[in-house]
C-alpha cells in the first residue's frame, strides 16, 4: 500500500498532462505494479523536457519593437533574417553551444618531447561557432551600415538570439566589437587597415576575434593604479610590452587591444592614469608561434567556462601604439563601452531564455494536480519576471538605436549625452537584473532547475558573470557620475527632457495614466534629490550612486515601457507591464536621502555593521 501511495503520488504529481485522464494515470499505475520494481521506477518516474522553437517568432516584444521602429523596407529584410537566422540557431548553434559546454578548452604547456608549446585547444563546435559568427556578421552587420542607423539594432537582435545558445562564443564578440569600434574611432589608421578588415569580414577563413587585455594582478577596475605592464619603443617604432596579464578572456582571439606605461629616455615610467597608452598586438606571429608571450594557466571559473580565460606572461611582445601617448583609458573607453552593451546584450538574452524554457515546462508540468501553468501564484511568479525582462530589453534597444544614430552620424548633441549616460547605467541594472531572473527561474524549475545535465545551472552560472566583469555595480554607478561631471550635468538635463516628453506624448491613455503619474512623481523626487545632493558635496553624492543609478534605470526603463504601450496598436500586456514595472518604488534615492543614508554618521554606521564581531571591531576602523 505503501509503494502505491509512493508511486501515486510520482505519477500524479510528475505525469505531464498531455490531456490524460487521471483514471488512465491510475490505470497505469496499476499495470505499473505488474513491473519489477527497477523498471517501474525508471519507467513512471518522468518529466517532459521543456523545448523551445525558434526564438525570434516566440518574442513577441521583440517583433512589437523592430515593427514600431524599422521603416518598412528595413523591417522586411530584417525580419526574413531574423526568422532565418533563429532556424538555423535552433538546428546548429544550440547542439554546437552544448558541445563547447561538455567540451571545455584545454590548456596544454609542453609537448611530447617537453617543448614549451603553451597551446589553448579548443573543440571543434567552439570553432564551428566562430565561422557561423562570421558568416552571419554578427560584428561585420555594425560596420557595414547597410541598414544606415538601423545596422545595430540589427546587430544587436541578432546578438540577443545568439547569446544564450552560443556556448560563449558571445563574449569573443562583444571585444572583437569593440576593437572594431575603436579602430575606427582612430580613422582606421592605414597600419590597422587590415586587422579591422578582418575584424569585420563575413568571410569565416579570414574572420579574426580579438582580446581586451586590462586587469593584472592588483586588480581590474582601478586599472589607472594597477597597470605595470611596460611598454619599450623599438628603433623601428614599434613597441615592446613586458608585464602580466591576469585576466585575459577568449585567449584564443587572434589579436587584442591592451594598455601598457611607455618607459621614457631615462627608463622611468609614468604612473597613474595619464602614464597608460594603448597598444594593438598579434597574439602569434605570421607562423603561428606566441608573440613573446606565455600562458601560464587558464581560469578556473564559476561560469563561462566554455570560454578560455588565461593568465598571460607578456615578455616582450611586439605591439603597435594606437592611442596619444597617455590617453590610453580615455581610448580603450570606447571599447568598454560597446563590450558593456554586449553584456546588456547578454543579460537580457538570459532572463529571456529561462523565462522561454520556464513557460514551457509550466505548461507540461503537473502538481498538486494542475499544470504549472494553473496555478495562480506559479504565474505571478513568471509574470514578474517578465515585467522585469521587458523594461531590460527596451533599456537595451533604446542605447543600440542611440549608438546607431551616433555612428550614422545622425545623432544630436542630446543624442550622444543621453548614450554616454544610460550605457553604464543600463550595463549596471540589467546585470543585477538578470542574476535575480534567472535564479528565480531555476526554482520555476524545482530540484530540476538544479540539475547539471538539464543546462539550467550552464545559464545561471554563464548569467552570474554579468554584473561582475566589464565594470561591477559600483564602479559603473560611479562611471554615471564621470558623465554628470564630465558634462556639467547635461546629461541630466537631457534624460529630464526626455523622460518628460516621452510622458508628455502618453498622458491622454487613460489606462496608463496610473504609471504615467507614479513616473512623473519619480521624476520630481530625483530632481529634488538632485537639488538637496547638490548643496552636500561629493561624499553624498557618492554614497548616493548605486541608488542614484538604480533610480535613473527604473524610471528610464519605464518610461520607454509606457512608451510601447501608448502607442495605437500596443497589446493589453504591453499596457500591463508598464503598470507593473511603474508600480515599483521608481525613485530609490530620495527615500534613502531622507532617511539620511548618504551622510557621514551612516558612512560610520555602516563600517560597524559590517566589521562586528571581526577582529578588527577591536582596532581603530
Ligand atoms: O576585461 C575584462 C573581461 C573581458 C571579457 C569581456 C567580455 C565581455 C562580454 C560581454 C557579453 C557577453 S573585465 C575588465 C573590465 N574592466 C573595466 O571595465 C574597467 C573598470 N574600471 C573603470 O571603468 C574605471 O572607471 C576606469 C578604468 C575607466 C577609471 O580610469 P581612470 O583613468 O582612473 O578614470 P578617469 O581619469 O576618470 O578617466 C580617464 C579618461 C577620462 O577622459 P578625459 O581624460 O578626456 O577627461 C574619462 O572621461 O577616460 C574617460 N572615460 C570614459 N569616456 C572613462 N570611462 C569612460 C567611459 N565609459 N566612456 C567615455
Amino acid at each position: 500500500y505503501q509503494r502505491y501511495q509512493l508511486l501515486g503520488c510520482k505519477g500524479t504529481n510528475m505525469t505531464v498532462g498531455q490531456g490524460q485522464p487521471v483514471g488512465m494515470q491510475e490505470k497505469q499505475l496499476l499495470e505499473d505494479l505488474e513491473m519489477p520494481l527497477a523498471r517501474r521506477e525508471t519507467e513512471t518516474l518522468f518529466q517532459e523536457q521543456p523545448e523551445t522553437g525558434n526564438q525570434y517568432l516566440e518574442d513577441a516584444l521583440l517583433q512589437s519593437y523592430l515593427k514600431t521602429h524599422l521603416p518598412p523596407k528595413v523591417l522586411e529584410e530584417v525580419d526574413q533574417d531574423l526568422e532565418r537566422f533563429g532556424n538555423r540557431l535552433l538546428a546548429e548553434v544550440k547542439p554546437l553551444g552544448w558541445e563547447c559546454e561538455l567540451k571545455p578548452p584545454v590548456f596544454r604547456q609542453y609537448d611530447a618531447w617537453g617543448q614549451r608549446v603553451d597551446c589553448i585547444l579548443t573543440c571543434s563546435a567552439w570553432r564551428r561557432i566562430k565561422d557561423i559568427a562570421a558568416e552571419e556578421g554578427l560584428v561585420a552587420a555594425a560596420y557595414e551600415r547597410r541598414y544606415a542607423n538601423w545596422s545595430r539594432l540589427h546587430q544587436a537582435a541578432k546578438l540577443y538570439l545568439f547569446s544564450s545558445c552560443s556556448g560563449g562564443f558571445s563574449c569573443p564578440l562583444a571585444m572583437t566589437d569593440g576593437a572594431a569600434k575603436v579602430i575606427e574611432s582612430l580613422g582606421i589608421p592605414v597600419s590597422l587597415k587590415n586587422a579591422f578588415a578582418h575584424l569585420t569580414t563575413r568571410d569565416p577563413k579570414k574572420f579574426w576575434t580579438s582580446g581586451q587585455w586590462m586587469t593584472e594582478r592588483r586588480g581590474g577596475s582601478d586599472v589607472a593604479n594597477s597597470t605595470e605592464t611596460v611598454a619599450r619603443k623599438q628603433p623601428d617604432g614599434s613597441y615592446r610590452l613586458s608585464g602580466f596579464k591576469w585576466f585575459t578572456s577568449a585567449a584564443d582571439s587572434d589579436v587584442t587591444l591592451t594598455l601598457a606605461r611607455i618607459v621614457d629616455a631615462e627608463g622611468q615610467v609614468k604612473q597613474g592614469s595619464s602614464g597608460l597608452s594603448l597598444f594593438f598586438m598579434k597574439v602569434r606571429d605570421g607562423e603561428g608561434k606566441l608573440n613573446n608571450i606565455q600562458v601560464r594557466r587558464l581560469k578556473d571559473k564559476l561560469g563561462t567556462r566554455q570560454m578560455a580565460t588565461a593568465e598571460l606572461r607578456l615578455d616582450g611582445a611586439e605591439a603597435e601604439l594606437i592611442s596619444a601617448e597617455g590617453r590610453g583609458v580615455a581610448s580603450i573607453s570606447n571599447m568598454l563601452n560597446i563590450t558593456r552593451i554586449h553584456n546588456v546584450i547578454a543579460a537580457v538574452a538570459s532572463m529571456r531564455r529561462m523565462i522561454s524554457l520556464s513557460r514551457e515546462y509550466a505548461r507540461k508540468r503537473v502538481a498538486f494536480g494542475k499544470l504549472l501553468k494553473d496555478h495562480p501564484l506559479h504565474m505571478q511568479t513568471m509574470a514578474r519576471l517578465e515585467v522585469q525582462t521587458r523594461g531590460a530589453f527596451l533599456l537595451l534597444m533604446e542605447i543600440v538605436r542611440l549608438l546607431g544614430l551616433a555612428e550614422a552620424t545622425l545623432a544630436s548633441e542630446e543624442d550622444q549625452l543621453l548614450l554616454r549616460l544610460l550605457v553604464p547605467v543600463a550595463k549596471l541594472y540589467t546585470g543585477k537584473q538578470a542574476a535575480a531572473v534567472v535564479i528565480e527561474a531555476m526554482e520555476s524549475f524545482g530540484g530540476q532547475g538544479y540539475m547539471e545535465d538539464t543546462g539550467l545551472p550552464v545559464i545561471v552560472r554563464d548569467t552570474l558573470v554579468l554584473p561582475i566583469w566589464e565594470g561591477t555595480t559600483n564602479i559603473l554607478s560611479l562611471d554615471v557620475l564621470r558623465s554628470l561631471t564630465k558634462s556639467q550635468g547635461q546629461v541630466m538635463d537631457v534624460f529630464f527632457s526626455v523622460v518628460q516628453k516621452k510622458l508628455e506624448l502618453a498622458s491622454s491613455r487613460e489606462k496608463l495614466e496610473p504609471a504615467v503619474k507614479h513616473t512623473q512623481d519619480a521624476v520630481s523626487s530625483l530632481a529634488q534629490f538632485i537639488q538637496a545632493a547638490g548643496s552636500k558635496g561629493a561624499v553624498t553624492m557618492e554614497l548616493a550612486a548605486r541608488d542614484f543609478s538604480y533610480t535613473l534605470a527604473r524610471i528610464y526603463a519605464g518610461t520607454l515601457l509606457i512608451e510601447h504601450a501608448a502607442r495605437p496598436n500596443a497589446s493589453p500586456t504591453d499596457i500591463s507591464a508598464a503598470r507593473r514595472w511603474c508600480h515599483q518604488e521608481l525613485c530609490p534615492v530620495a527615500r534613502e536621502l531622507h532617511s539620511s543614508s548618504y551622510d557621514a554618521k551612516a558612512a560610520l554606521a555602516d563600517r560597524q555593521l559590517v566589521y562586528e564581531g571581526s577582529p578588527a571591531h577591536h582596532s581603530r576602523l
